[in-house]
């Protein structure tokens, strides 16, 4: 573990808030443990184990029936932790892989096998280094084949520079983190904000998670600048959005989020029982298990 890195909090508090029954978690991690699984060596982090049995702990104490893991740039394209959580899982978690050019079809089958149903491409300089529009064109057209999608994962600043790739992208993309809007600015005089909710209210390709408090707040908790974006999405969307704790808070500077205290945004979120769930039930059944 790098000796700034946060873990990830010890005993969060119980929500107050109930999930309705079947609620997926629709982005989370696991890492390692390192031992097992070790840190990939071209990693711009190494974090503190967060393994599967802590994670379905938790997922269970929060009151949720399934999870969505997603690979984190921590182990590259080694996709090795996520498939061993998946098969111990039960069916009830599903994954987002990340892979590198020289991936096999055999080895896209097997994560297919194993339950993964996307891939996902990070453009956050501090986390990966940009591959080439090629090289996303010709993953695209592989995972097609596969009936998988897309998660993508940009600060709002590179939303201009890369909607015209995206739109190549024949394929339903998942953005991570609401784009990662500038909350500091009232959402009214926000023009970055304004475009990506045009884009994504125009082109049903697009699915937003709402997720990501703890990183994009400025304020910090209870977050309140970052409710009214969320809630701006999912009002827009509310059949293309997804929720999730993005435990275990990886890259965390200032503090580390009581992950029930994540779970009680929700109804500032998605205000009405029928946004919740579509938000927390249907949106993520459909995406993942059908
Ligand atoms: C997240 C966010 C982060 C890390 C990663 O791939 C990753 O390493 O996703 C981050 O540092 O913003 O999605 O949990």
């Amino acid at each position: 573990m790098d000796p700034n890195y946060m873990p990830f909090h010890p005993n969060p508090s119980k929500p107050t808030f109930t999930v309705p029954a079947g609620a997926v978690d629709a982005h989370c991690h696991v890492f390692g443990p390192g031992e097992i699984f070790p840190y990939h060596p071209t990693r711009k982090y190494t974090p503190c184990d967060a393994p599967k049995e802590t994670l379905f702990a938790r997922r269970d104490f929060l009151g949720f029936e399934r999870n969505v893991i997603v690979q984190a740039s921590c182990h590259g394209p080694d996709n090795r932790a996520l498939v061993d959580a998946l098969k111990a899982s039960n069916d009830k978690a599903k994954g987002i892989a990340v892979v590198d050019g020289d991936v096999t079809d055999k080895e896209l089958h097997e994560l297919n096998e194993a339950g993964v149903k996307g891939v996902r491409f990070n453009f956050v300089p501090r986390l990966a280094d940009e591959e080439t529009p090629e090289f996303y064109r010709a993953i695209v057209a592989r995972i097609r084949k596969l009936d998988w999608q897309l998660v993508v994962y940009f600060e709002a600043s590179e939303l201009a520079r890369l909607t015209p790739l995206f739109k190549t992208f024949d394929l339903p993309i998942v953005v991570d983190h609401l784009g990662v809007p500038d909350v500091s600015k009232p959402m009214d005089s926000n023009p970055d904000f304004d475009a990506f909710v045009k884009l994504v209210s125009e082109d049903d390709r697009f699915v937003v998670k709402v997720t990501c408090p703890e990183r994009i707040s400025k304020q910090g908790p209870p977050y309140d600048d970052f409710v009214p974006y969320a809630r701006r999405v999912a009002e827009a969307i509310p059949d293309r959005v997804l929720w999730g704790t993005d435990w275990p808070h990886p890259n965390m500077r200032t503090h580390m989020p009581d992950d029930g205290k994540l779970v009680d945004m929700i109804p500032k979120i998605a205000v009405t029982a029928e946004q919740q769930r579509k938000l927390l039930v249907d949106n993520p059944m459909r995406l993942y298990w059908r």
